[in-house]
This record gives structure tokens, sequence and C-alpha cells, in this order.
């Protein structure tokens, strides 16, 4: 088993909504358990087209599957959540699922980089999962809380986080 840490954004419709139900839906996976979830934060949009505001949650997770399964488990769930494929970069998202951290693994792939490579400059990444693990380092040994000042964006904290019931 392994621990990893996903981040979960939405920015459109019911955003609270998608967000409990991804982690609802990663929870539901056999191979993937729900160790902690950060509360719920309204975020500024970073980077892409003037859009509207983010809810946000990083999950962690002790999962069996490797990474690239999991990335697919991700992808699987942002598809049963109705994310369209081919939609602009950055652009608005019902759900969007990232695998931020695999234990201590270093993984550089074209379509699958760990530690997420820009993790370390977004706020509504930094801020939920410094909540769950304040003392938590990238696989060189760096703490994320020495970039939490200068990264990018706003994060207003919204509610703790409460799970989906169907
Ligand atoms: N996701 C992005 C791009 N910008 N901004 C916020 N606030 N939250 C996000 O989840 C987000 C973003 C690309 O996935
Ligand atoms: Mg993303
Ligand atoms: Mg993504």
């Amino acid at each position: 088993m392994t621990v990893a840490f996903i981040g979960i954004g939405s920015n459109v419709g019911e955003r609270r909504d998608f967000v409990r139900r991804a982690v609802t839906a990663l929870g539901d996976d056999h191979d993937v358990e729900i160790v902690a979830t950060s509360s719920l934060y309204e975020t500024t949009p970073v980077g892409g087209p003037p859009q509207r505001s983010f809810v946000n949650l990083v999950a962690k997770i002790d999962t069996s599957l490797e990474p690239r399964a999991l990335l697919e488990l991700c992808k699987a769930i942002e598809a049963r959540l109705g994310r369209q494929p081919n939609e602009m970069r950055w652009g608005p998202r019902v759900a969007d699922l990232d695998v931020l951290l695999f234990g201590d693994e270093k993984v550089n792939e074209s379509d699958l980089e760990i530690p997420h490579p820009r993790m370390s400059q977004r706020k509504f990444v930094l801020i939920p999962l410094l909540e769950i693990d304040p003392e938590i380092a990238d696989p060189w040994g760096d703490p994320y809380s020495n970039w939490s000042d200068e990264a990018e964006g706003d994060v207003t904290l919204l509610e703790p986080f409460t799970p989906h019931i169907e």
C-alpha cells in the first residue's frame, strides 16, 4: 500500500457536490481507502480564461494501485461525473482529479508527472494539502510549507468536508 494525495477541483454547476461525489467515487474503489480529506476551499482560478471560482479539496488515500492505474481511475471518475474529453486546457470543468504525490515516487512520463509539476506554485493545492499534513515534503525532502507564501491564487475556507449521501 502507498500513501498518495489527490487534488480535486470543480468550477461548474454544484461545485461542492461534484467534489463530494469525486471523493466518494475514489473511496468506493476496492483498491483505494480514503485516509483524510481537507476542508472545502473556494479558490480563485489560476491560469486559463476568465472563469468562475473553484471549489478545491485534497484527499489523502492509501492505495494498492500503481501510479498509472490511479491516474486511469481518476480519469474514469472525471468521465463518470460528466467531464467532456477535449475540453480547453485549464478551462471550466465539473471535476478534475490530479495525482499530486505518490509515496516518495517520482514519475516523469508525457502524460503523468509525479509530484504534480505545478503543485508547489498553487495555493489551491498547498493550503488543503498542508491542512491534512503540515509536515509533508516532496520526494527530495523539501517541505511544501516553504512554498505556500509565494504560491499563486487566493484561497478561502468554505466548510469542513462532509461525505456525499446518494
Ligand atoms: N485547476 C486548474 C487550473 N486552475 N484554479 C483553481 N483555483 N483550482 C483548480 O482546481 C484549477 C485552477 C487545472 O486543472
Ligand atoms: Mg488540475
Ligand atoms: Mg487534471
